[in-house]
């Protein structure tokens, strides 16, 4: 019998867990969470939250006893997972990368053919290296891939690098990416009922709402009304400026919304386009 609430999985304890917990909160829904329960309960909408091992996400949601999750790219794409992705979430970010001893001198990843390659990817690393006609041996290790080149297990590896320092710190260096990941939502194909389907459509308003506000910035400012048209082209307004008259005769309030990836650039363009008083403010969500 499906269930009448949304079930969503999350990453139990790890590196998604604290940025998704975060991004739910964000969005409004009302959680306690506790380390001993798995399946809480939110209290302000029909929503529960499995907290489980990210590798068993997928499954959860292609079996339909999740309705949505949150987990990596590279989870996702390593299981084959049979499920909708419905948004790339811009964190956990990371590369999963084929790796080989510093001394091995080795530059390209042709050169490993026929060599054991390490790795708790073995689907997407065995599909890589048939991509560029080799084959190798794939010795699969679920946990501290990269010391097994030192053990002689292996004579390179295949593992998710984020900052690279374990690499380095193994002595170990990049040869090749393979697969760029971040986490993503994902949505089971299982038929929902309309209230369900409803209650995600919701959902991704709101997330996409928060990400827009994330990315963008409330900007106010004084101007001669003579600079007007200049200011105008300065700020790539996502929506015409909102533009008032100020007591001063001739001085006009300009507020608009910018991205923040060109915050500094927009700033300077503007003070030199007469702006003064320049104030900046973040944004909780943005509705289109
Ligand atoms: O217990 P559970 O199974 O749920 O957790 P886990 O230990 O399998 O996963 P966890 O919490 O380590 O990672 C969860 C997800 O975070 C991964 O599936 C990725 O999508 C994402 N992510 C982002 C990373 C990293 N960055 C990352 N750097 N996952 C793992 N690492 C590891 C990597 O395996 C290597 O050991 O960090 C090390 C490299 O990091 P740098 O910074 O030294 O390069
Ligand atoms: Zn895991």
């Amino acid at each position: 019998m499906e269930s009448p609430s949304l079930r969503i999985a999350l990453q139990k304890s790890g590196r998604l867990t604290e940025k998704t917990t975060a991004l739910l909160q964000s969005i409004g829904l009302k959680f306690d969470t506790y380390k001993d329960h798995l399946l809480i309960r939110c209290r302000n909408y029909p929503i529960e939250l499995l907290f489980v091992r990210d590798d068993d996400i997928p499954e959860y949601v292609e079996d339909g006893v999740c309705d949505l999750g949150f987990v990596g790219a590279n989870v996702v794409a390593e299981r084959r997972a049979d499920v909708d992705i419905l948004k790339e979430l811009d964190y956990g970010h990371c590369r999963l990368c084929i790796a080989a001893p510093k001394e091995h001198g080795i530059r390209e990843a042709s050169q490993l053919g026929g060599k054991r390659i390490a790795t708790s990817y073995p689907n997407l690393t065995r599909d890589y290296f048939e991509g560029i006609g080799q084959t190798v041996d794939i010795v699969e290790i679920s946990g501290s891939v990269e010391i097994a080149p030192k053990l002689d297990v292996a004579d390179a590896i295949c593992d998710l690098v984020s900052t690279g320092s374990t690499l380095r710190a193994n002595g170990l260096s990049e040869v090749e990416t393979i697969f760029r990941s971040q986490t993503q939502l994902v949505r089971t194909r299982k038929q929902l009922s309309a209230e369900k389907t409803e209650l995600i459509n919701k959902l991704l308003i709101r997330i996409h709402g928060q990400q827009k506000a994330q990315s963008s910035r409330y900007i106010m400012m004084n101007a001669p009304a003579a600079s007007l048209d200049r200011i105008r082209g300065i700020i790539p307004a996502l929506k015409s400026p909102t533009v008032l008259p100020l007591a001063e005769e001739g001085m006009i309030a300009v507020h608009s919304v910018i991205p923040i990836d060109r915050f500094w650039e927009v700033m300077e363009e503007l003070r030199e386009a007469g702006a003064s008083g320049i104030v900046i403010l973040p944004i909780e969500s943005m509705i289109d």
